[in-house]
């Protein structure tokens, strides 16, 4: 794909997002979109946020469970961005400044030293950690009905928008990071659960196989950088009005109440 054609398709996504409304997957259009197509749609979406001012946080992995990876015909996972402007301060999130969120429990990892690739390992990051700590990721596609192919959804920054994150750190060594069990409740009931085991069998192996994705690119993860390693629970359609929590065993909980707008 052409530069010129990344950047329209990047600018599309963009406007998606900041006028809230669904567009049609870019793949209807362009069917041969490949993966690498879609990567290069999300590169020039991301300038362009550099561009606008926003701050990156620290990438993000998607698609890190075996049901989502079956469901799109994958062995490896995706990757977008976080940024500043996504991370949400307080307990509430203003519904009208999203299309058709879903939330899903992730455990994120800040690190202390920088990771460059290849064949990093699981060991390499737990090492590179500074602390990890729960969080509520918000994903909202951009496309109708959150349809897509899996070049589509890479283009859309992987379907980023918002993120809480949860007040306890933890060190690392600390915990047994695959058996972590996590309740995701909806208005007192518990909706989805799961284990750190569903992110790729460890959230650091999720961290180091992003570490070897981006080094094939000539990039490295940073010191400072807040990871979200991918969903340890199913994605939940949010309304108006709900009240979610997520208990994160030995990491505390993450709550929040989805409201009409900005309080
Ligand atoms: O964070 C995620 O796992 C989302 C990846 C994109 C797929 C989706 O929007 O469901
Ligand atoms: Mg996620």
């Amino acid at each position: 794909m052409d530069r010129a054609t990344a950047k329209e398709l990047a600018k599309l996504l963009i406007s998606a997002e900041v006028d809230r409304r669904e567009v049609s997957r870019i793949s209807l259009d362009h069917p041969d979109l490949s993966v690498e197509d879609g990567y290069q749609i999300q590169e020039q979406l991301v300038q362009w946020k550099l561009e606008a001012g926003y701050r990156i946080v620290g990438p993000k992995m998607g698609l890190t469970s075996q049901a989502k990876m079956q469901q799109m015909n994958v062995n490896e996972p995706i990757y977008g961005y976080i940024f500043d402007n996504m991370v949400v301060s307080g307990q509430e999130l203003a519904f009208n400044e999203l299309i058709h969120p879903k939330v899903e429990a992730e455990i994120a990892f800040v690190l202390g030293r920088d990771i460059e690739g290849g064949g990093i390992t699981g060991a390499q990051v737990l090492a590179a950690t500074e602390y990890v700590l729960p969080a509520l990721e918000i994903i909202d596609s951009r496309y109708r009905n959150f349809q897509f192919t899996l070049s589509d959804v890479i283009a859309d920054n992987a379907s980023s928008a918002r993120v809480f994150f949860g007040s306890k750190l933890a060190r690392p060594d600390e915990l047994e990071l695959d058996l972590v069990g996590v309740t995701l409740s909806i208005n007192g009931q518990i909706r989805e659960l799961g284990a750190g085991a569903a992110v790729v069998g460890h959230p650091a192996h999720s961290v180091a196989m992003l570490a070897n994705m981006l080094a094939r690119k000539g990039i490295k993860l940073k010191a400072g950088q807040t990871i979200l390693t991918g969903g340890i629970t199913g994605a939940v359609m949010l309304n108006v009005g709900d009240s979610v929590s997520a208990k994160f065993d030995g990491l505390g909980s993450v709550e929040f109440r989805v409201t009409e707008q900005k309080g």
